[in-house]
């Protein structure tokens, strides 16, 4: 009770400070005064009947990647507000929980992809939220099926949508007016570190910074992220340095992190020489002791193949969490294909052209793998 005292004590005296300043200026400012006052009124209602008034911001958004946390980054510099940072497998129970949440007003969705497992869900939870009058936008690069567009703009759930631009760059260029410079800085980190810094508006953000002091931010803030996934409070405290306009390099610690890191993925280099396998058309290993997303793409690359798979088993749920990434030479929808293949398996998956990620039921791996072999020709 002293704790919420103190807060509106400290509110009070910064509004009087507001009204002094209004006083100086301009009567534009005094309009505002008055509505000022009308707000204090409001609140004071708000006390009594707190239950029927909604006031919470909310940004769920992907938090294994740069584009993810940098997302809730600028929703969080632009509308307030809280993040909520999940992984593909805890999407939908995030979704479930904030449906519940009888203060949301404002529901930000960033950097997550719909599969075919989890589009219906998605559809009918989105239904729930917007008949609680619930406004909702859903930013996202992850192909979609158009059809999950149409349902979503039917009940008006805002959707910011292009495959061609990471979902930071679409939250910049949404939301530019509410951002600051900086804003602009951390959209162009995200592009890198999504292999989207050549598209047209990522590419014009790469061109307002030095590319090497751009290439080394979004590196080091990508390997903070990586390796604190693990620590939800950490990844908070990213979301809200970034959201200060924080230069990874002001963040402390984040370079001497990121070095641990470079250090354990070359002892990954050796591991994945001795351990990789190889088909007609992929390489791919079983990873043991590190995630299948920090080695996949030495898989690729010393297999020589154009499609490089990394799995690790997740042992208390069954299944394998599956990481793959193509070449340039790839001119299959890697996305595409895993998803549907993995669907047809009993498990889930999606995402671009050239990485995604699938969860494959544990009796199923084998012949995930030599069907995604036959369909990659
Ligand atoms: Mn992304």
């Amino acid at each position: 009770m002293a704790v919420t005292k103190k807060v509106s004590k400290k509110t009070a005296a910064k509004k009087v400070t507001k009204k002094v300043t209004a006083k100086k200026t301009a009567a534009k400012k005094v309009t505002k005064k008055v509505t000022a006052k009308k707000t204090a009124a409001k609140k004071v209602t708000k006390k009594v009947t707190a239950k029927s008034k909604k006031t919470k911001v909310i940004c769920i958004s992907h938090k294994e990647d740069c584009d993810g946390i940098s997302s809730a980054a600028l929703i969080r510099q632009a509308f307030g507000g809280d993040a909520i940072l999940v992984d593909y497998p805890g999407q939908m129970e995030a979704l479930n929980q904030v449906v519940l949440d009888e203060k949301l007003k404002t529901l930000f969705i960033c950097d997550l992809g719909l599969s075919k497992k989890t589009q219906d869900e998605f559809i009918d939870l989105m239904t729930r939220l917007r008949k609680n009058k619930v406004s909702v936008t859903y930013i996202d690069h992850h192909d979609i099926d158009p059809n999950v567009v149409t349902a979503l703009e039917k009940i008006k759930v805002k959707v910011i949508h292009d495959i061609n631009e990471c979902t930071t760059v679409q939250v910049y260029n949404a939301y530019k007016s509410k951002l600051n410079d900086h804003a602009s800085f951390v959209a162009t980190c995200a592009a890198i570190t999504d292999y989207m810094e050549d598209r047209p508006l990522g590419s014009k953000l790469l061109q307002i910074y030095d590319r090497q002091f751009a290439l080394i931010s979004a590196t080091v803030m990508t390997y903070n992220i990586v390796g604190h996934q693990r620590e939800p409070d950490y990844l908070q405290y990213l979301v809200e340095e970034l959201a200060d306009s924080k230069f990874p390099h002001d963040i402390p610690n984040t370079f001497e992190f990121a070095q641990i890191q470079v250090e354990k993925l070359s002892q990954m280099i050796a591991k994945v020489k001795k351990g990789m396998k190889t088909m007609t058309n992929l390489g791919h290993m079983e990873i043991l002791d590190s995630g299948a997303s920090g080695a996949v793409n030495f898989v690729m690359g010393l297999s020589g193949k154009d499609v490089g798979v990394a799995y690790k088993e997740r042992v208390d749920h069954g299944i394998y969490a599956v990481s793959v990434r193509g070449s340039k030479n790839c001119k299959v929808h890697l996305g595409k294909i895993v998803n549907l293949l993995a669907t047809s398996l009993g498990g889930s998956g999606g995402g671009h052209d050239k990485a995604c990620g699938a969860v494959v039921p544990k009796p199923k791996i084998k012949k995930f793998i030599t069907e995604l072999n036959k369909k990659i020709k």
